[in-house]
């Protein structure tokens, strides 16, 4: 069989045979009594890591997100968030269909807004024929503006924007583990400026499943609750859960690599005059790029041809996103074949 460069996620990641001993190795319990010790072992590291006081583990990064909102709303509130935000464009219409709730989008540049731009858009406290804003969501880094990183001054001042209001912060924090590994800002220096994070094991840390939410011991509570409500109680997932911990024991310190890898290949695809790419904006393990001589789908299954899977990213644009499981052989080989493609 050829050889696929699999650029389409950094979600198709694969256990590796140590990730898998330490999953065959775990300690289990059920769960749904609290009594698993794999997974209570790795709340209380995530929630350490994080500097939350609880956390709460998750089958998948878009439960984590819409029990987070479901906790911090009532039926009718509004959430403010990037009008590319995750959870309005890829998370099937889930604030509406499990919390009843609205999204006020906010047209950020390339998944940034300011703090000017969202406080004309929080309704004022005496509107009662309005939605009540509840939550001001950030997502760090930006998957849909291709890995952008939010300057951690802008999300501070989100934060003071949202104490003046009395709002509650929610991160979508998928890939927070790629801007710290970028920027060398902790995990926990970007969470405290969140009620709520939610980040994900099964991305570039490479687990086969799992998120983790963080918040306090009130919220846990609840999202424990409504996880168990929307039927995502768990048994002896202690198996899973050791992928998890083994995937940030192991393999965040390795982000940077995918970060290169990324780089690397945005600087080649830039050299080719049928592309379109902004390379200040190639900054964590996603980019984007446009194509000038063929449709996007025309491109997508060119590349398909030559055994390179990408995804769309965008009207016109494809996503490329580097992880461990490509390797900066494969980075050079996919360089030749973009180049056989495009020019
Ligand atoms: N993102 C997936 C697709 O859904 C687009 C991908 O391939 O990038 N937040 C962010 C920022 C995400 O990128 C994703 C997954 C999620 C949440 C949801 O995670 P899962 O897939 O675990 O539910």
């Amino acid at each position: 069989m050829n050889e696929v460069i699999d650029f389409r996620s950094d979600t198709l990641t694969k256990p590796s045979i140590e990730m898998r001993k330490a999953m065959y190795d775990a300690e289990v319990g059920d769960d749904v009594y609290k009594e698993d010790p794999t997974v209570n072992e790795l709340e209380r590291y995530v929630a350490q890591l994080l500097g939350k006081e609880a956390a709460l583990y998750m089958p998948s990064g878009m439960m984590g997100n819409q029990i987070c909102l479901n906790v911090l709303t009532q039926p009718g509130d509004e959430v403010i968030c990037d009008r590319d935000a995750h959870i309005f464009i890829y998370e099937s219409g889930a604030p509406a269909m499990l919390s009843g709730i609205s999204l006020y989008l906010v047209d950020g540049k390339k998944g940034i807004f300011t703090p000017d731009q969202v406080e004309p858009l929080i309704r004022p406290e005496s509107a009662y024929y309005m939605p009540r804003t509840r939550v001001i969501e950030v997502e760090n880094t930006h998957n849909r503006a291709g890995g952008i990183i939010n300057p951690i001054e802008n999300i501070k001042a989100i934060r003071e924007l949202a104490d003046k209001h009395g709002l509650f912060t929610h991160l979508d924090g998928a890939r927070l583990w790629n801007a710290s590994a970028e920027t060398g800002i902790s995990v926990a220096d970007y969470s405290k400026y969140f009620d709520t994070v939610s980040v994900c094991l099964s991305k570039g840390l490479g687990a086969p499943i799992g998120s983790v939410i963080v918040g306090d011991h009130g919220f846990i509570k609840e999202a424990f609750r409504v996880r168990k409500a929307w039927g995502g109680g768990m048994r002896q997932v202690g198996v899973i859960a050791a992928a998890g911990l083994y995937a940030i024991k192991n393999n965040f310190a390795k982000l940077k690599d995918d970060h290169e890898k990324a780089k690397i290949l945005a600087k080649h695809l830039s050299e080719i005059d049928n592309i379109e790419i902004d390379l200040d904006l190639v900054q964590t393990n996603i980019f984007m790029f446009g194509i000038k001589n063929m449709t996007a789908d025309e491109a997508l299954n060119k590349c398909k041809e030559h055994g390179i899977l990408l995804n769309p990213g965008g009207v016109n644009t494809l996503r490329v996103v580097t992880h461990m499981d490509i390797s900066f052989e494969q980075v050079e080989k996919s360089k030749e074949i973009f180049e056989k493609i495009f020019s």
